[in-house]
C-alpha cells in the first residue's frame, strides 16, 4: 500500500479566488478527483489497476500474499493484471461507470518498483482514455529516478507514503525492517534513513514541477504517533498539497508482522487526536477508505467484484473503445457538476475545512453527528443497510467533516436473515461518542438501542442535503433557538 489525499467540492467550497490563476489551475486538477477533493468523492469514481506486484521495501503492516474479497486494505488484490489487460479493464469499466474519473496504480506492491508495467499502462491509457486522470502511489524509494516519466505521461497526482521524518532512522526501523537498495537488503535504521532521504528528494522534485503531491501516513500508536506532527510540518514546508492520516489496520489473520505481534489497530479516537495534532499545519484528507489495489467505483462502495471476470480481456481494443464513449462520459460529468452546484447552494456553504470549537459554536461546545448516505451528498440510506457512517463535528455557527467509520456488519442483511438478533453492539461502540444520527429510515427497535447510549436517531431529514441537515439538526436538538417576538 502506498497512497493518500483530500480536498473539497466547488470553487466556492475551497475558497479559491477565481482571479488567482494558479489556485484555479489546482482546483481544475482536483475538482473531479475523488481522493484529492472531499466534495468529489460522493460523485466520481476511481479504479485501481493491480499491475505492480513487486515491492522494494518491507512494511510491518503489509502482507501481499493475503487475499480475501471481504478485506479492504492496501496491498490486497484478487488478481494481478498485465498492462494490456489493465487498459482493457479501464475501458470496459469506464464505459459502464461513466462517473469514473481517475485511474490509479497503487500496488499490490509499489508502482515504481514495477516501472515498466506502470508506465506502459499509463502510456496506453493516455492514448485510449485521454479524459481520465492518472494517479500513482508509491513508497518513494525510487521516486527521484522516475520524475521524467511521471511528467511525460501527465501523471499529475502522486501519493507518497511517509510515516516518519525521524532523521536518526530509529522510528523508521520499527516500521520498515529492510529496504532493497542498490542490489542488496539494507536493514533497520540505515535502510529507514535512505528511504526518508529518497522520499524527501522525490517530493521536492515533484512539487518543483507543479505535480500535486499527497502524503499518506499510517498512524501506528506507540510507534510514530508522536512524530506525525513533525511529518505534517515537513510536508507543509515542502508544499505538499494534502496529508492523509490512515489508521493502522492490524489483526493476526492479516499475517502482517504487526498483526502477528498483537499490535492493535488504531482507534477512531486516536485518528481524531492525530488529525487535531496535524491539522493546524496541513490540509487533511479525512475521507480515505484504505482501498484495495484492485478497487473499483466510488470510494467506500467497492464494485471490484463485478469486474473480476475475464469478459473484458476477450474483447478487442476496438470493441472496448466503442464502449468507452468520451462524449457520453463528458455529458454525464456535466450533469454531475450541475448537481454539485445545486447541492452547494442548498447546503448554504455551512461546512468549513478546519475550525476550532469556538469557530464552530457560539458556546464553544460542539456535537458529533453521524449520517447514513448512499452518495450524492444526500441522507438517502436506511440505518439497517449502512455499512459506514459519516461523522461531522457541528455547532450552531458551522460544521466540519471529521471521518468515515466503517462497521463489519450492517444492522439488517435482508428479511430472510431477520431473526431478532441483528448486530447492534458494534454499531453502538462505533457511535458511542456521537450525539445525533441522521438517517433515511430507522426502526423502533434499533432506535431505542441507540437511545441507551444517548444517541438521538432522527429520520426527519430523509432525502435532504447532508451538510444543511447536520447543521439544522444540531441547532434543533442542542442549541436553543430564541422565539421571535410577535410583531405589532
Ligand atoms: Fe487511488 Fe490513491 Fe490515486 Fe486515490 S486511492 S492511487 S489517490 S486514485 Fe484514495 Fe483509496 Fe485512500 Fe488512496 S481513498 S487509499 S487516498
Ligand atoms: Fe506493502 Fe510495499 Fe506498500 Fe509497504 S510499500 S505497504 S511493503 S506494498
Amino acid at each position: 500500500m502506498s497512497c493518500s489525499t483530500g480536498g473539497c467540492g466547488t470553487h466556492e467550497d475551497m475558497g479559491f479566488d477565481p482571479n488567482n490563476a494558479e489556485a484555479m489551475a489546482i482546483q481544475e486538477k482536483i475538482n473531479n478527483h475523488p481522493c484529492y477533493s472531499e466534495g468529489a468523492h460522493q460523485h466520481y469514481a476511481r479504479i485501481h489497476v493491480p499491475v505492480a506486484p513487486a515491492c522494494n521495501i518491507q512494511c510491518n503492516y503489509c502482507n501481499r500474499k493475503y487475499d480475501c474479497s471481504n478485506e479492504s486494505r492496501p496491498g490486497v488484490t484478487s488478481a494481478k493484471l498485465s498492462p494490456e489487460e489493465a487498459v482493457k479493464k479501464v475501458l470496459y469499466v469506464g464505459g459502464d461507470i461513466q462517473q469514473l474519473s481517475v485511474v490509479g496504480i497503487a500496488g499490490p506492491g509499489d508502482a515504481l518498483a514495477n516501472p515498466k508495467k506502470t508506465f506502459e499502462t499509463f502510456k496506453m491509457l493516455q492514448e485510449k482514455a485521454p479524459d481520465l486522470k492518472l494517479c500513482l502511489s508509491t513508497n518513494g524509494l525510487r521516486l527521484p529516478d522516475y520524475i521524467d516519466e511521471i511528467v511525460k505521461y501527465n501523471v499529475d497526482h502522486v501519493t507518497v507514503t511517509i510515516n516518519t521524518v525521524d532523521e536518526s532512522g530509529e522510528v523508521g526501523s520499527k516500521i520498515y525492517p529492510w529496504i532493497h537498495w542498490e542490489h542488496k537488503k539494507v536493514w533497520g535504521a540505515e535502510g529507514a534513513k535512505i528511504l526518508l532521504e529518497r522520499q524527501l528528494e522525490g517530493i521536492k522534485m515533484l512539487t518543483e514541477r507543479g505535480i500535486l503531491v499527497k502524503a499518506n501516513s499510517v498512524l501506528i500508536p506507540g510507534v510514530n504517533d508522536k512524530d506525525l506532527p513533525n511529518v505534517a510540518k515537513k510536508l507543509k514546508d515542502m508544499n505538499v498539497f494534502l496529508h492523509n492520516i490512515m489508521p493502522l489496520l492490524s489483526a493476526p489473520e492479516f499475517g502482517t508482522k504487526f498483526g502477528l505481534e498483537g499490535v492493535p489497530s488504531a482507534t477512531d479516537q486516536e485518528v481524531m487526536e492525530a488529525q487535531d495534532a496535524c491539522g493546524m499545519d496541513m490540509k487533511l484528507m479525512k475521507h480515505c477508505r484504505q482501498c484495495r489495489a484492485d478497487a473499483v467505483g466510488l470510494i467506500g462502495e467497492d464494485k471490484g467484484d463485478e469486474f473480476v471476470s475475464n469478459s473484458f480481456t476477450a474483447l478487442s481494443f476496438d470493441e472496448l473503445e466503442n464502449k468507452y464513449n468520451i462524449e457520453a462520459r463528458a455529458k454525464k460529468h456535466e450533469v454531475i457538476e450541475n448537481w454539485r452546484a445545486n447541492l452547494a447552494e442548498a447546503n448554504d456553504r455551512i461546512k468549513v475545512e478546519q475550525g476550532t470549537k469556538a469557530e464552530l459554536s457560539s458556546t464553544g461546545e460542539t456535537k458529533l453527528v453521524a449520517v447514513t448516505t448512499g452518495g450524492e451528498g444526500m441522507i438517502n440510506m436506511h440505518f439497517g443497510s449502512a455499512q459506514e457512517f459519516i461523522v461531522y463535528e457541528a455547532g450552531d455557527k458551522a460544521i466540519k467533516f471529521v471521518m468515515h467509520r466503517k462497521i463489519e456488519s450492517a444492522y439488517c442483511s435482508g428479511p430472510e436473515n431477520c431473526d431478532g438478533n441483528n448486530p447492534i453492539e458494534e454499531i453502538k461502540t462505533t457511535l458511542k461518542d456521537c450525539d445525533i444520527l441522521l438517517t433515511e429510515k430507522i426502526g423502533d427497535c434499533p432506535m431505542s438501542e441507540l437511545q441507551s447510549i444517548n444517541l438521538i436517531a432522527d429520520e426527519s431529514y430523509a432525502n435532504q442535503p447532508i451538510e444543511k441537515s447536520v447543521h439544522e439538526a444540531v441547532k434543533k436538538h442542542f442549541f436553543t433557538v430564541e422565539e421571535e417576538g410577535e410583531l405589532g
